[in-house]
């Protein structure tokens, strides 16, 4: 039977999606988050399901992407990229910053077209799958694995949003010392069944967080951990605590903010290593791993980075690196240079979650657990939400991403979007923290 895969239709839905008061170095979750919904609907009537960023500056280009989309075939992947390079991109927007709120690196117009385009690639990816009777990792050459891991993703956090402000209440209680990190990790634990954590730090000063660490390193022995405080430590303090939890660390995740300064970390790893083995003197330090999810978030910054020997783990993202292709080619160049790769999150749902296990199947060395966000939302926009159980996210072999689209939900968060009188429509977290705290500014980099 011959199937007509013209896209004919794509819808765009932004909403607003319910996230606690997680805290980071640049400030505090806003109480609802922005995401994007796509929906690419064949000429067959198949339709595919995406999801990225939902902030203002992502919507603009997203509908002119999705203009030039209708006329063309699902199966074009290869064409997304070659239609990314027309759309346009406010440039003030974007150029050169700092990506604040999602924390993720530097910002550019790039960037941000690829950030469209991988949602766009993903329905694509869906609609091929349904239309094809495949999954979508057949569609990237097949799994090789049937569950992906993932690792519990503690935060910092209060117990509730400031006062007066409007939210969802959850039940994850507070976390802003050792005590309350440990519990949360318990309940991590006991609803999902993770055994590597990471915490995100930057949040506290960094003997506050190494006590958090080592608490977690106590009550569960042996389990992985990570620490990533975005960027937020100088050289000399990322060294320091290196130092103190260099035993216990599977990695150190984005310490110092930018390419120089983790190659100046991971020189100062290296030579304590050399001394290890010259004399033994070495200490703790030896041998720390740097993973990064800031300073190689585009092909052109790997060059740098793995030349410089800055980052040992690559944290990939198929939002901002254009989708599960490019993730695919990510991993290969990981795997050229002997770089490891594992998954970065930041807040998504459950078509995301979805997208990330596909294609975490299909990726041959994945060295670590994957973080995700997932557990932090309470909401999502499918009929039924996607499960960890043992840790891990069972590879779905249902057509396409082998989710479905709760149209009641999708319209409930969009009218939540809607009704917003624009204060939330871009994630800012600084912003969100003033409300807490009227003299919150952004803490310059390095903060400790
Ligand atoms: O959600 O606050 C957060 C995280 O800090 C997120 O924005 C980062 O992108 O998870 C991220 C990371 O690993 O850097
Ligand atoms: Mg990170």
């Amino acid at each position: 039977m011959t199937r007509d895969l013209t896209i004919t239709e794509v819808r765009l839905t932004p909403i607003l999606v319910a996230d606690p008061p997680l805290l980071n170095t640049q400030g505090v979750h806003q109480p609802y988050t922005p995401r994007l919904i796509v929906e690419v609907v064949t000429a067959d009537g198949v339709t595919g399901l995406g999801e990225t960023y939902g902030d203002t500056k992502y919507l603009e280009p997203a509908r002119s992407f999705a203009e030039k989309l209708v006329g063309r075939q699902v199966s074009d992947l290869n064409g997304l990229f070659v239609l990314a390079d027309e759309v346009a991109v406010d440039g003030s927007q974007v150029s050169g910053q700092v990506d604040v709120g999602g924390l993720r690196g530097v910002q550019t117009a790039d960037k941000l077209r690829l950030s469209v385009v991988s949602a766009f690639e993903v329905a694509c990816l869906d609609a091929l799958g349904k239309a094809l009777g495949l999954p979508v990792h057949a569609l990237l050459g097949g799994k090789v694995r049937d569950a992906v891991e993932y690792s519990a993703y503690l935060f910092y956090k209060w117990a509730d949003h400031p006062a007066g402000v409007a939210c969802e209440k959850d039940d994850w209680g507070a976390a802003v010392d050792p005590a309350g990190v440990v519990e949360q990790a318990r309940r991590f634990k006991e609803r999902y069944g993770f055994t590597s954590f990471k915490l995100k730090g930057g949040v506290f000063p960094p003997e506050e967080e190494i006590a958090a660490v080592r608490a977690l390193a106590q009550a569960f022995p042996g389990h992985p951990l990570r620490l990533d405080p975005n960027g937020a430590w100088s050289v000399a303090t990322s060294l320091k605590v290196a130092d103190e939890l260099g035993d216990v660390l599977e990695y150190l995740e984005d310490p110092a903010l930018g390419t120089a300064a983790m190659a100046e970390v991971a020189a100062g790893l290296k030579g304590a290593a050399r001394s290890a083995s010259d004399n033994g003197s070495g200490g703790r330090r030896a041998g720390v791993r740097l993973a990064t999810n800031m300073c190689v978030t585009t092909f052109a910054e790997i060059e740098e980075a793995f030349t410089k020997g800055a980052v040992q783990v690559v944290l990939s993202d198929h939002h901002y690196w254009g989708g599960l292709r490019n993730t695919r080619e990510l991993a290969a160049i990981c795997r050229t240079f002997g770089v490891e790769v594992s998954m970065h999150s930041n807040t998504h749902l459950g078509i995301s979650l979805a997208a990330m296990t596909h294609v975490a199947s299909t990726v041959p060395d994945l060295h670590h657990a994957c973080d995700s966000h997932y557990p932090w939302q309470s909401e999502d926009v499918l009929t039924e939400r996607l499960v960890f159980e043992n840790g891990v996210v069972r590879v779905s072999d249902a057509p396409g991403l082998g989710v479905e689209l709760d149209r009641d939900r999708l319209e409930f968060l969009h009218r939540r979007w809607l009704d917003d009188d624009g204060t939330l429509r871009d994630r800012d977290d600084a912003a969100a923290m003033r409300v807490a705290d009227p003299e919150w500014v952004t803490p310059a980099v390095p903060r400790w």
